[in-house]
């Protein structure tokens, strides 16, 4: 045995040293000391040749592992100081450009939202997503137990409630914001707000999402009247959609507002006709106008949870969903709203 270690030490020395690549040299590795290789079969046969060679042979393979096993560290090296020094710097080879990430079309609709409204004096609050109930619902009057609420089929968390404020929910809309920025001015009017946040409902359908945003416009002071609301509405439809678009007012109900309505804009495909070029209905509205969100003056009751006198001061309010509005710019003809958090890069970049 002591005869065959010689050989296989200056065989695998030989070998060794007339590798090239880091490939040749692996396989002389494994060539040896693999599994099945030349000094691991010797290794595994160590127990049963005699009890007087077995010691010094032991010896002897263990002094010819190490030796091998420097060695061919010593030939990786040089080889890949050789590739390196042989590297050539090859100005024609292109460049790896990085992926350049954009702004999400979603939040390039919440600042031209908001800039529309900034220039009216509205100024920008943003409102917990996890909420008290007391917040949500009650103090908008809406108590418990109250039909009303399942409309906004909401998400209730696990969590202990609070004394005050009741059970905890990821807020279901922005509506959450009023009378927190009512209680934050010292309820104390003028107050103009806008609260762009996110809002979670159990819903999902090529109109519905599970998260999605609103913008939430709220103006309280002395004398405000549907007039002022009116006129905000306008203002932003043509600010942000164009200015052949209107608005429309339908007399709706809400529990925190009073009187309540469902603001529609004119229809950007059809003109507010309700007929398209080829003088059939048209398909994006098939009415001429297009159901933008909730709107109206504030119940006095919200205005009294806030800490404002109703007697002194009026105000107006409207929540409408960011998703939904920015669907509807025209030209844009974005089939299913879902595909806005589909993460397709390919959809996404058209816009
Ligand atoms: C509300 O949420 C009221 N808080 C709006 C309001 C505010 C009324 C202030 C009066 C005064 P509504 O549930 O209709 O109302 O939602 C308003 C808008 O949010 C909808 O018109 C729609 O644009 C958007 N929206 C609602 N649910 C979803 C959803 N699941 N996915 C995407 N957008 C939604």
């Amino acid at each position: 045995m002591l005869d065959l270690i010689q050989t296989l030490k200056n065989q695998a020395l030989h070998q060794i040293s007339a590798c090239h690549t880091n490939d040749e040299l692996e396989e002389v590795r494994v060539r040896y000391f693999g599994k099945k290789g030349e000094i691991t079969k010797l290794l595994k046969k160590l127990p049963i040749i005699n009890k007087s060679e077995r010691k010094i042979a032991g010896q002897n393979l263990n002094e010819i592992k190490d030796l091998l096993l420097k060695e061919i560290e010593r030939k990786k090296a040089d080889i890949e100081k050789e590739i390196y020094q042989n590297a050539r710097f090859d100005p024609t080879v292109p460049g790896i450009e990085p992926q350049i990430g954009n702004t999400h079309l979603i939040t390039c609709a919440i600042d031209e939202i908001y800039e529309v409204f900034a220039k009216l004096g509205f100024s920008r609050a943003r409102y917990p997503e996890v909420e008290y109930d007391w917040f949500a619902f009650e103090s908008l009057n809406m108590g418990k137990g109250h039909p009303a609420r399942d409309e906004w089929e909401t998400f209730f968390v696990d969590a202990p409630d609070d004394k005050k404020y009741g059970e905890i929910v990821l807020t279901p809309h922005t509506s959450s914001g009023q009378v927190r920025e009512m209680l934050r001015r010292n309820s104390t009017p003028p107050i103009r707000m806008i609260n762009i946040a996110k809002c979670y409902r159990r819903q999902i359908s090529i109109r519905h999402l599970v998260m999605f945003h609103q913008f939430e416009g709220l103006f309280i002071d002395k004398g405000i009247s549907i007039t002022h609301l009116k006129g905000t509405l306008d203002y932003f439809a043509k600010n942000f959609f164009g200015e052949k678009r209107k608005t429309r007012l339908r007399p709706f109900h809400f529990r925190f507002t009073e009187p309540s309505f469902e603001v529609d804009i004119s229809c950007g495909v059809c003109n507010g006709t309700g007929i398209d070029k080829e003088n059939s209905k048209c398909k994006l509205c098939k009415s001429g106008w297009l159901e933008l969100g909730g709107a109206g003056m504030v119940h006095p009751v919200v205005l009294k949870n806030g800490g404002i006198d109703p007697n002194k001061y009026t105000g107006f309010a409207f929540g409408w969903g960011v998703e939904r509005t920015f669907m509807m710019k025209a030209g844009l003809n974005i089939p299913d709203i879902r595909i806005l958090y589909s993460s397709d890069l390919n959809y996404l970049k058209q816009f």
